[in-house]
């Protein structure tokens, strides 16, 4: 339940669909928060929470195994105590909510009531998106060639083998969807601005270009939407790479690094590419 805020708890609740990568961030940044190798970064300082949940998306994501897709309506809370290198304390709690859950939420235009209190409770958010998995926006030009494509019938190709799958709402683009759910969520988080963290995530797959002109290239109708609304939100835009690379493939290569840390970067900022906890920080200055 994520109803009882505790004094001087801050709620950044996690918004991506399906494989945007906020579990493998959750289970990455709580690494680096726990060690004391990365320079400037959060560090937790109390353990008598329940950690069951970030304890084994950690050790997961320690052994280099992809996390198993998050489940269920509501979200599953982290709560941390946290320190900062200026000093500052305080307890952390972050909503890592089901992807899939998002989605049917959008669809059915009703979700968990759990998640709503973390939503209208939220200090911030952190809205990621997964390179190897969004989905852009046809243009028209492009479902002009596809129409013709299709000729009068209606079917691809000849028409005989390939019955049509009915669309469903995760095919939508995925700067489409997430507009509509910031719109929700503004629906019911009254806090103006409000501070959103955009991460793109499996920032390794990446190359030659900053988080910046990534967004602007492939979502610039979410780019857009975040930067010309002030009054809204408030904006940060990191690229993270909190797996270190794809797995299986990568997977030798990760497991032969000496410290685990050193398999994650973040672009964005200053300080140690290696402090994931940069975002979290940034949110925890708003
Ligand atoms: N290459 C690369 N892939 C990553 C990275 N982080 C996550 N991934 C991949 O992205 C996919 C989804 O990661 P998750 O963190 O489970 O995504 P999620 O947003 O929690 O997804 P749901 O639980 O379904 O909502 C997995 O296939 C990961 O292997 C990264 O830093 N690099
Ligand atoms: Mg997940």
């Amino acid at each position: 339940m994520v109803t009882k805020q505790e004094p001087n708890a801050r709620l950044f609740v996690l918004l991506g669909f399906v494989g945007a990568g906020k579990s493998t961030y959750l289970a990455a940044a709580y690494h680096i928060a726990n060690t004391t190798k990365v320079s400037g970064s959060l560090q937790i300082t109390a353990s008598q929470r329940d950690l069951e949940y970030i304890e084994t998306l950690h050790e997961r994501w320690l052994s280099c195994r992809p996390l198993t897709r998050t489940s269920g309506q509501s979200p599953q809370v982290v709560t941390l105590d946290m320190k900062g290198p200026g000093g500052t304390a305080g307890t952390v709690r972050v909503p890592d909510v089901s992807g899939e859950a998002l989605i049917n939420s959008l669809s059915d235009r009703r979700w968990d009531p759990d998640f709503d209190a973390s939503i209208q409770a939220a200090n911030g958010l952190l809205v990621f998106v997964n390179p190897a998995n969004v989905k852009e926006p046809v243009t028209w030009v492009e479902a002009q060639a596809w129409a013709r494509a299709l000729g009068d019938g209606g079917e691809e190709g000849d028409g005989q083998d390939s019955p049509k799958k009915p669309w469903s709402l995760a095919e939508a683009s995925t700067a489409a969807l997430l507009i509509d759910l910031l719109e929700v969520v503004l629906s019911r988080n009254l806090r103006r601005p409000i501070p959103i963290v955009l991460i793109v995530s499996a920032w390794d797959l990446i190359a030659d270009v900053d988080p910046q002109a990534w967004v602007d290239g492939h979502l610039p109708l979410l780019s857009h939407y975040l930067r010309n609304n002030p009054s809204l939100f408030r904006l940060a835009l990191f690229g993270v790479s909190a797996q270190g690379g794809a797995l299986p493939e990568k997977e030798a290569e990760l497991q032969a690094m000496d410290d685990p840390a050193d398999r994650v970067r973040v672009v964005g900022g200053s300080g140690d590419p290696r402090d994931l906890t940069r975002p979290l920080q940034w949110l925890l200055t708003q």
